[in-house]
């Protein structure tokens, strides 16, 4: 089942579609937005000289600095009597990002969102637990419109309160839930604490997670103990907030929504457009916006694209799992490391849980990596010998796969601090020197 015919366009009527959403763009962004039109007349392109688009490769990218150097309304392509709604993504450093809808993009939204809900298999009859926060974050009120718009029971329980979620979860019934997937562990963990009997206990089919990666080994834990189908949801405030891309059911490879936001991979070092298949960073130019048109605006998110025929019948083009961000891999002792591959190597120990932490430091002029890992609450021993022994496995493991030497610190089950939101995976502690 789909939710809209254009995910499911044959190649040139995608193309043909595509390319007039981006020429209108392009004349719209030109004539009201002051930073594109000295951005374009700077190389001296107009906006009538895209004329496929391969050209969109002429135009420069946009960051997430030109967000904030406009802050907040900058980029904005419209009057504020048209923006019926403001988001705002929590800046780590300097000020927050700020993103705008018109009535228009919001149904812009609702849709893409609503496509991803049908891949999960929704329909009216279902009763949503929409345990992503609401607020300024896009993710609860993403989700949210889109399932009112389905006309579909929304429990708007946002994040945290874990006991209060579960009680909710079982008395409320829900057959679907949302969250990030760290939450969604925690929520599985505070379940077993409580006595629930997950399987039985609750009426969930289908989860929808993302906002933060996930390796497969993490999916596949979140599946198996909840007993739900995994939906994995792409996104970013940006571009819309979630439902750029998701998973179907037939596969871990996320349909890009490409006729509201066209893709291109490109290399990491040079900036150049990558083929099919490899691996790059995600730049995303949007197509049909109104409030905030973007033209080529670099996600930081690495990832590849293929546009192998899914089973599903969708035709519109595939990205991996978002393998890390590009400002989230770590360097260490000159070997390119993302936490992605840690998490990796960790799903197929026995043993432990897929909660950790991973500290870079310096020893002298060396980087050293760190990883804390809970235990399983199972293995929790007394016998130092078979800990030991399990921590020169990981290490073994560790340098076999990424090839660098990582110190091991089994830790105390449920010591490591647990997030309501993303999860904080890495610190670096390098650069506080
Ligand atoms: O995280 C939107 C969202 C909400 C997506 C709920 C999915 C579910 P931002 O706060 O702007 O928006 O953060 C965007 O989060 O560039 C990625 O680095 C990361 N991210 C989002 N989805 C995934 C995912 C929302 N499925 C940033 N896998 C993006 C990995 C993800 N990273």
């Amino acid at each position: 089942m789909t939710y809209s015919k254009n995910e499911c366009l044959s190649k040139d009527e995608l193309i043909s579609l595509q390319l007039q959403r981006l020429q209108e763009t392009l004349v719209r962004v030109y004539n009201l937005v002051p930073f594109y039109k000295e951005k374009f007349n700077n190389l001296g392109i107009k906006p009538s000289d895209i004329k496929s688009l391969e050209d969109l490769s002429k135009l420069p990218f946009t960051k997430k600095k030109d967000l904030r150097d406009n802050y907040p309304y900058g980029l904005f392509a419209v009057d504020m009597d048209q923006i019926v709604r403001i988001h705002s993504s929590s800046g780590t450093t300097g000020k927050p990002t700020v993103v705008g809808y018109t009535e228009h993009d919001m149904d812009v939204w609702s849709e893409v969102m609503a496509r991803v809900f049908t891949m999960g298999g929704l329909t009216s009859r279902d009763i949503l637990q929409n345990s992503t926060g609401y607020g300024l974050f896009t993710g609860g009120l993403g989700f949210h419109t889109a399932a009112e718009r389905m006309k579909m029971a929304v429990i708007p329980s946002s994040t945290g309160f874990t006991s209060r979620q579960l009680l909710l979860l079982k008395d409320f019934k829900a057959t679907a839930i949302t969250g990030t997937p760290s939450f969604a562990l925690h929520m599985a963990e505070k379940a077993k604490a409580e006595g629930y009997d997950i399987k039985k206990d609750f009426s969930l089919k289908v989860g929808f997670f993302g906002a933060e990666p996930a390796s497969e080994g993490l999916k596949n834990e979140i599946s198996r103990v909840w007993g739900i189908h995994y939906v994995e949801v792409y996104g970013l405030s940006e571009i819309i907030g979630p439902g750029v891309a998701a998973s179907c059911m037939h596969s871990h490879l996320l349909h890009i929504n490409e006729d509201h936001f066209y893709p291109e991979i490109i290399d990491l070092t040079t900036g150049e457009v990558l083929p099919e298949g490899e691996r790059g960073e995600l730049v995303v130019t949007s197509l049909t916006k109104q409030a905030l048109p973007i033209i080529r605006y670099k996600t930081g998110d690495i990832t590849s694209l293929t546009r192998i025929p899914c089973k599903c019948g969708r035709t519109i083009a595939r990205i991996e799992s978002i393998v890390g961000r590009a400002d989230d891999m770590l360097l260490i002792n000159g070997v390119n490391v993302f936490p992605s591959q840690i998490e990796h190597v960790l799903s197929h120990v026995d043993g432990i849980t897929l909660n950790y932490q991973i500290i870079a430091h310096k020893k002298g002029y060396l980087d050293k990596l760190q990883v804390d890992i809970e235990l399983n609450e199972n293995i929790m021993s007394e016998n130092i010998h078979q800990l030991d022994n399990l921590k020169k496995h990981i290490e073994h493991e560790m340098l076999n796969n990424l090839y660098i030497n990582v110190d091991v610190k089994l830790v105390a089950p449920k010591s490591i601090i647990r997030s309501e939101g993303k999860a904080v995976r890495v610190i670096d502690k390098r650069k506080d020197i």
